[in-house]
């Protein structure tokens, strides 16, 4: 038997979390077209016969820190090179840029065997652009293998679970056979709200959106609340008063939209009917607060 814990580490929106799903084939890891959606480490336990392979997908790694926000999406990264057995270093079918190159200055300090995913290659017309670039990573460090993917049309993923394999310690596995992520239901439901906000609004309002699951009544747990559907209360965290609106919309349009939009996932997920109670309220200066960003993820 062979298990280990995986990085997935990259800059920002590469497509690792959209591996990470892809890998699984569940859903466990937010995404968008947006830089920076995933804000915290989230493991994704993949139980194969041979082989538990438990991936760390990890917040994009930027160039400089703005606040303390950006200052705990780095300290995640980071730390997921030093509970790696493994490495998958994910970046796009271009010469590495200057992000690129600190992934890779922290792949190097991190000494643990590394392979290089070369992602979205899909993208690119003639394939033969990729042997330059290969040849380029190549050079830079010495990478255990180089495989061109595309996570999106599901290309070459096999390839790169073998590879990983390849590297994995022996050992027992670490998770129940059934478990495919560490984090819990309310977590889960929170990121899957925060991504409706990712696709919904524009502009500053995502990254200054924070989403806690404050409740979470499943009437088969608690018969004696008489409900009929999954009660989830969650509050939505906004920086500024002005911001509340927006979120709002007018007659109140924007956040019932975002309420169906982010529901219909949630009973997917759940397999039961939900009644989701959004509420939105003010904490200034959230991104600066330590403390708040961390107790968002434990829940
Ligand atoms: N064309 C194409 N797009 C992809 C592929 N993989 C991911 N994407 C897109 O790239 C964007 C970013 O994907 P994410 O998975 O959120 O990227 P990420 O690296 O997790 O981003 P952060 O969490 O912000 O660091 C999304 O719009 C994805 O649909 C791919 O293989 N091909
Ligand atoms: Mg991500």
């Amino acid at each position: 038997m062979k298990s280990g814990f995986v990085a997935i580490v990259g800059k920002p929106n590469v497509g690792k979390s959209t591996l990470l799903n892809m890998l699984l084939k569940e859903k466990v890891s937010i995404v968008s077209h947006k830089p920076q959606t995933t804000r915290f480490n989230i493991l994704g336990i993949l139980t194969l016969d041979d082989a538990q392979i438990i991936f760390i997908d990890t917040p994009g790694i930027m160039r400089k820190a703005k606040d303390m926000l950006d200052k705990s999406l780095l300290k995640e990264a980071f730390s997921s090179l030093q509970d790696a057995d493994v490495i998958v270093m994910v970046v796009e079918p271009t010469y590495p840029t200057e992000e690129d190159l600190k992934v890779l200055e922290a792949v190097k300090q991190s000494g643990k065997p590394a392979i290089l995913v070369i992602n979205k290659i899909d993208t690119i017309k003639d394939k033969k652009e990729l042997l330059p670039i290969m040849e380029h990573y190549a050079k830079l460090h010495d990478f255990k293998e180089i495989i061109p993917i595309s996570a999106l049309y599901q290309d070459g993923l096999d390839r790169l679970i073998e590879a990983i394999k390849k590297y994995l310690p022996e050992g027992d596995f670490y998770f129940p056979e059934d478990q495919i992520t560490d984090k819990p239901l309310r977590v889960i439901v929170a990121e899957i709200i925060r991504e409706k906000i990712y696709q919904l609004y524009h502009e500053e309002i995502p990254y200054a959106t924070a989403v806690h699951v404050e409740e979470f009544i499943d009437p088969e747990e608690h018969p004696e609340e008489n409900r009929k559907k999954v009660y989830i209360r969650a509050i939505i965290y906004v920086e500024r008063e002005s911001q509340k609106p927006i979120i709002i919309g007018e007659g109140g349009r924007k956040i019932k939209q975002l309420g169906m939009a982010a529901r219909k996932d949630i009973e997917a997920l759940l397999g039961k009917p939900v009644f989701l109670d959004l509420h939105v309220k003010v904490k200034p200066k959230w991104r600066r607060n330590e403390g708040f960003i961390r107790s968002l993820n434990r829940i």
